[in-house]
């Protein structure tokens, strides 16, 4: 005999899983957050009668357009372009583009759900929503990205806005594709507005935006080690990814006293077990971010091991910071990092670790934090980014530091709010969902059945 709660999270999934069936990202994604909700809403029967669940699943609108756009050589390639509004309940939608060739109506759809979770436990005011392509960045040139930004802006345009939905980075969209959409959108719209967050400083952008979401997952894992008396000194971090979050997250991680021994790409990691100082990972910026190179090239240059194709996890360590992207640790990985006496995990990337990882985490009492509140620092800097363009100020890094600092506090303390067991222990994955939830499903009974 199921329990009435076993019984609620099968026949929601069922009913999930029915209307799409193929989404297995967005199924995955739905699954983990109605597994922390049944028991609250179970308890709080308002919430079922006004089917908030039945509603949050479903995008309010979702946008799927071609875009075209003329190779180097002068071929016409095609892409697939991608914008699910999720859910407006608390502001505008808002949310990355990813521009990544797994990119699928399912994974924006996960990301989409996810971010409206993550949005709200900022508290700052801001719908979720997620976009993107299955363009490839990769081997492409600067005009190649740029035509292809053009096209997919040329589209994007008529759906968006600064007060209905505001779109930012994600994989393969960084400070160079966010200023070929944002020049497209301004000359098709003949409007300067702050229609994009990631923006460039001298534009309207904000400073630590780049910095926000790496530095901003390290400060909750902070938060969490204080729970224990622990600090990130002298603490051994594996970190996975070498692009925008774990490039600043590594750098965060240094600034504390910690030593980060691993870094990775598709194509495999590196094990730098002297640790990657400031002068190396200066190169890593620089290799990423202006050579658009492969991690390899750092251990041909440091002479450290290279382990190609394969993922860091069984290198030794106190603390995993997951900065790729989703799936990428499953349970054997959770097994060997327990093993090995990990405490902590916190997620920069979204949904990283597989159903079966996290159950293994959660079996074992660690620290481990979901990316909608670990990583939420990057959306919440892209708040503060749309309030300096509303108000047409610029703050200084100090002040916007300050703010993400205290933002990442305030998400600990409802994840304890939330999550707190009667022993003590911080489920973080209940914390996270549940304290995410409700403002959202208090905003929408308010606004009535829309
Ligand atoms: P980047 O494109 O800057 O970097 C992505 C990194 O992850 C690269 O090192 C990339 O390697 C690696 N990677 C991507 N896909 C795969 C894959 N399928 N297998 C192995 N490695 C992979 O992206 P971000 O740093 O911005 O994003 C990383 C993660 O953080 C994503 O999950 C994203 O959704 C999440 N995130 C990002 C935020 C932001 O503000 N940018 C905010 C919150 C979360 P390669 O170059 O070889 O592809
Ligand atoms: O997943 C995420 O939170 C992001 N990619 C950042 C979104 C944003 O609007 O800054």
């Amino acid at each position: 005999m199921k329990n009435p709660i076993e019984n609620f999270i099968q026949d929601f999934m069922a009913y999930v899983r029915a209307s799409d069936p193929h989404q297995l990202e967005f199924h995955q994604a739905v699954h983990e957050v109605i597994e922390s909700l049944a028991p609250y809403l179970l308890d709080h029967p308002k919430y079922m009668k006004m089917k908030i669940l039945e509603r949050l699943v479903e995008p309010e609108r979702v946008v799927h357009f071609r875009v075209p756009w003329l190779d180097d050589r002068g071929n016409i390639q095609v892409n697939r372009g991608f914008r699910v509004e999720m859910n407006s309940a608390i502001g505008p939608y808002k949310g990355g583009l990813r521009f990544h060739p797994t990119v699928t109506l399912s994974i924006m759809k996960f990301l989409a759900f996810e971010q409206v979770f993550k949005n709200s436990l900022t508290s700052l005011p801001m719908g979720g929503g997620k976009g993107g392509s299955d363009f490839d960045p990769k081997n492409k040139s600067d005009m190649e990205v740029m035509r292809f930004c053009q096209s997919f802006m040329t589209e994007l345009f008529r759906h968006i806005g600064p007060n209905t939905d505001v779109p930012a980075g994600d994989i393969g969209v960084g400070g160079r594709e966010i200023g070929f959409l944002f020049g497209q959108y301004k000359r098709v719209r003949n409007e300067f507005t702050g229609v994009l967050t990631g923006k460039g400083i001298e534009w309207g952008g904000s400073l630590i935006r780049p910095e926000a979401t790496g530095y901003g997952t390290v400060y909750f894992a902070k938060e969490m080690m204080n729970t224990k008396g622990e600090s990130l000194e002298g603490k051994v971090v594996c970190i996975s990814g070498s692009g925008n979050v774990a490039q600043f997250a590594a750098q965060k991680v240094l600034e504390l006293g910690g030593k980060v021994v691993t870094m990775s790409d598709s194509g495999g990691f590196i094990h730098d077990p002297d640790g990657i100082d400031p002068e190396k990972l200066a190169y890593i910026f620089q290799l990423k971010n202006e050579q658009r190179g492969r991690i390899k090239s750092y251990a041909d240059k440091y002479g450290c091991p290279f382990y190609a194709g394969q993922r860091p996890w069984r290198i030794a360590c106190d603390v995993a910071l997951p900065c790729a992207t989703e799936n990428e640790i499953h349970e054997d990985d959770a097994a060997m990092l327990l093993k090995n006496g990990c405490q902590v995990v916190a997620e920069g990337a979204n949904m990283p670790c597989t159903p079966e990882a996290v159950h293994l985490f959660l079996k074992a009492r660690i620290l481990y934090a979901p990316g909608k509140a670990a990583n939420a620092g990057g959306v919440a800097v892209s708040g503060l980014e749309m309030a300096q363009n509303s108000m047409r100020l610029n703050w200084t890094r100090e002040e916007v530091d300050d703010r993400l600092h205290t933002i990442m506090r305030t998400i600990h303390a409802m994840c304890l709010k939330h999550g707190q067991k009667r022993d003590g222990w911080i489920n973080y994955v209940d914390g996270a969902n549940i304290g995410g939830f409700v403002k959202v499903a208090q905003a929408m009974i308010a606004q009535g059945v829309v």
